[in-house]
């Protein structure tokens, strides 16, 4: 394997969010030199000198920083790359923004610097109208700047070079034309043949960079490019970092890049088993060795047993940290587009266990569950970490993963409850609306699973079969699914199709309809892989409710369906719901005051007996417990005693009864204040 490197391998602190201090940077060297990488790329996306302020001259005591590092990194044989971001604001033909460009390049030159980056990225595709109507196309006006810079710096004689990141910088937004129609190519025609080109992949964090790949890019930009490598970038999801091992880039790209660069995790401390593994690949890159002995997981190995000595305790009396476990914890934080062995195999555990009977469960159950409380237990003795940085930059997400694990802990618990008929232990400790609230959350909620991930693709890979249904807020156009389901269940609880034919969106225009149209912030419906299989719909002032049902609702029914005549007896079930139209039952339980909200649910067959309804009501009572909801009632046919248990379970008691006997609707209540009291 011959590699041409022109940028030896190395780190871009190219991330949102704080920069790493002078005593990081620090670290990142001493970790460079072990690692045996070779470049360091200064492009730091909210330091306001690399790019809101980019006029400004560094204030002296930045320059003289600065120099240091130039400095230190020269001592230890690392080349430091400085960058500009000037694209939000540049006028391309303005001569004084190319000056003033150069002149802060002179500034880092004058202390040493050699080697320079105009960045382009993330800014608008198109050029203003002064620009538009001095340059062709966004690609000529980029070009014309970069070549300016080049020229200067060629004029310097020392050997320097000069990079440019594209505005089109991976194959999703050259595909969506960013920048204009033939963006790349036209830059790779225009721009000087010195000056190197970064490329993220086919996507901003790309899963993988394949030769072919690679080999497309370089002809579109007559030029091989230098990777700007996202796969440890965190700084789009505060949820994650990544420490697995540097993956899915087969040694075989080596001859078909001039560098690569990876933009790693914003916390520093996170980065020693991306940068160890990193480093290993470079080594197979360089060596010429046989593409076999890149083996990643191997390398996450090594790391990993390396790491461990960073993973000392202050507690004596605690248990050290053993490799398996942080094994486990690389693999639960491992890369953007796939949990690690040791983590997607306890996924898939859990979601078997949560998806069979409690009775099947045996001594795999049990295992399980012992790896669940384990792994729990291990987030919590990290807090006693001696290396506070390192705790500090993985403690919110050790948070939540420990809370996580204790809400599958105990909806296993429940689900071997409820299996025995055993009452259920309330599940949350939390205040709803606190933990996993806010508005970040209720924005997140309103979309679906797949939606607005193009820059964080689910990992959702190597998941046993199926996978958790969703619970998501309905749509307009869930309508027919949520009809369909409707009906699956409109006999009382059982497949209703069969006594439909005549109408089978009949029940759906009652006990649907009204509630997506006028309720919509309280309709949710349960998504799985062959679409919606449930819905829980709820209003949380029923009188009102029913007083638009009547006005905006039902002139529309009694206007296209008939009021059914003659022998009651003979009406089929469709027609009976038509009588219900032109008679509508809008009874509330009393006391009103205290029960005004009702809501239903109504999951498919497939979706039953796995234990969703339980998380599901809970959801949609937090939701109106939200919003100020004193009490909801809900109303079950008198003959659908599983109902009746399950909504016992969860606390509801019955308010009353209407009906006939042998046809009751048994109204049940539940009060929200109530239901928040902690058990003591
Ligand atoms: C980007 C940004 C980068 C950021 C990364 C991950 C490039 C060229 N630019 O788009 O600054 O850290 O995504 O969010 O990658």
């Amino acid at each position: 394997m011959s590699s041409t490197l022109r940028w030896s391998g190395g780190v871009i602190e190219g991330f949102y969010g704080r920069p790493w201090s002078e005593r990081e940077r620090g670290t990142l060297l001493e970790w460079m030199v072990r690692f045996g990488l070779k470049t360091y790329f200064h492009a730091p996306k909210d330091d306001p000198h690399h790019r809101t302020m980019w006029r400004v001259p560094l204030p002296a005591a930045e320059v003289e920083t600065l120099e240091a590092r130039i400095a230190a990194c020269r001592e230890c044989g690392i080349d430091l790359v400085f960058a500009i971001h000037p694209g939000l604001d540049i006028c391309y033909g303005s001569e004084r923004d190319v000056a003033l460009l150069i002149a802060r390049f002179e500034q880092v030159l004058q202390r040493g610097g050699r080697d320079f980056a105009v960045l382009f990225d993330d800014i608008p595709g198109t050029l203003a109208p002064a620009d538009a109507a001095r340059f062709d196309s966004l690609a000529a006006a980029q070009a014309n700047v970069a070549n300016q810079v080049q020229a200067w710096l060629a004029a310097q004689g020392q050997d320097g070079r000069l990079l440019l990141c594209p505005t089109a910088y991976c194959t999703r937004m050259a595909n969506a034309h960013l920048g204009g129609e033939g963006y790349l190519a036209d830059l790779g025609r225009q721009l000087h043949p010195e000056v190197d080109v970064l490329w993220t992949g086919p996507e901003i964090i790309s899963r993988e960079l394949s030769p072919e790949h690679l080999a497309g890019v370089g002809r579109l930009l007559q030029r091989p490019p230098v990777i700007w490598d996202n796969l440890f970038a965190n700084d789009y999801d505060a949820d994650r970092f990544f420490v697995g091992p540097y993956a899915g880039r087969p040694v075989e790209i080596a001859s078909l890049v001039r560098g690569l660069l990876l933009n790693p995790n914003n916390e520093l401390p996170l980065n020693f088993v991306p940068l160890h593994t990193l480093g290993r690949y470079l080594t197979a890159l360089d060596a010429e060795a046989p593409a076999s002995d890149w083996r990643p997981r191997q390398a996450l190995l090594d790391a990993v047993g390396d790491w461990r000595l960073s993973f000392d305790l202050l507690s004596s009396e605690a248990a050290a940290v053993t490799e398996d476990e942080l094994l486990l914890l690389a693999d639960c934080f491992y890369l953007p587009h796939e949990h690690g062995d040791t983590a997607a195999l306890l996924l898939s555990e859990v979601t078997t266990l949560l998806h069979t009977p409690p009775c099947t469960w045996g001594e795999a159950g049990k295992v399980t569950r012992q790896r669940l409380a384990d792994l729990e237990q291990f987030t919590t003795r990290l807090a006693d970490l001696r290396e506070r940085p390192l705790f500090h930059a993985m403690s919110r997400r050790l948070w939540a993963l420990r809370e996580e694990l204790s809400f599958v802990r105990q909806q296993l618990d429940n689900l071997e409850r409820a299996s025995r008929g055993t009452p259920l232990r309330p599940d949350d400790d939390h205040l709803p609306g606190t933990f996993r609230g806010g508005f970040v959350a209720d924005l997140r909620r309103l979309l679906p699973l797949q939606s607005g991930q193009t820059h964080q693709p689910a990992a959702r890979t190597r998941r046993a079969g199926g996978g958790l249904p969703l619970l998501r807020l309905a749509r307009p156009d869930d309508q027919a699914a949520c009809y369909r389901v409707c009906l699956e269940t409109g006999d009382h609880g059982a497949d209703g199709t069969p006594f439909y034919t005549d109408d089978p969106d009949a029940l759906g225009r009652i006990f649907v309809g009204p509630y997506l149209a006028f309720a919509p912030e309280l309709s949710f419906v349960l998504e799985d892989d062959q679409g919606v299989c449930g819905y829980v719909l709820a209003t949380t002032d029923s009188r009102r409710f029913f007083e638009r049902y009547e006005r905006e609702w039902r002139p529309d029914l009694v206007a296209h369906f008939p009021k059914p005549v003659g022998d009651a007896a003979s009406w089929t079930r469709a027609q009976q719901v038509h009588w219900e139209y032109h008679h509508p039952d809008y009874h509330c339980p009393e006391p009103y005051e205290q029960y005004p909200a009702h809501a239903h649910i109504d999951l498919m067959p497939r979706a039953q007996c796995l234990g969703y309804g339980g998380p599901i009501m809970r959801q949609i009572v937090a939701e109106l417990h939200r919003r100020g909801v004193p009490g909801v009632h809900l109303g079950v046919s008198g003959r659908n005693q599983r109902a009746l248990r399950f909504y016992a379970r969860l606390g509801f008691e019955e308010l009353g009864k209407t009906g006939a006997p042998g046809a009751e609707v048994i109204y049940l209540g539940l009060k929200l204040a109530a239901e928040q009291e902690r058990p003591t």
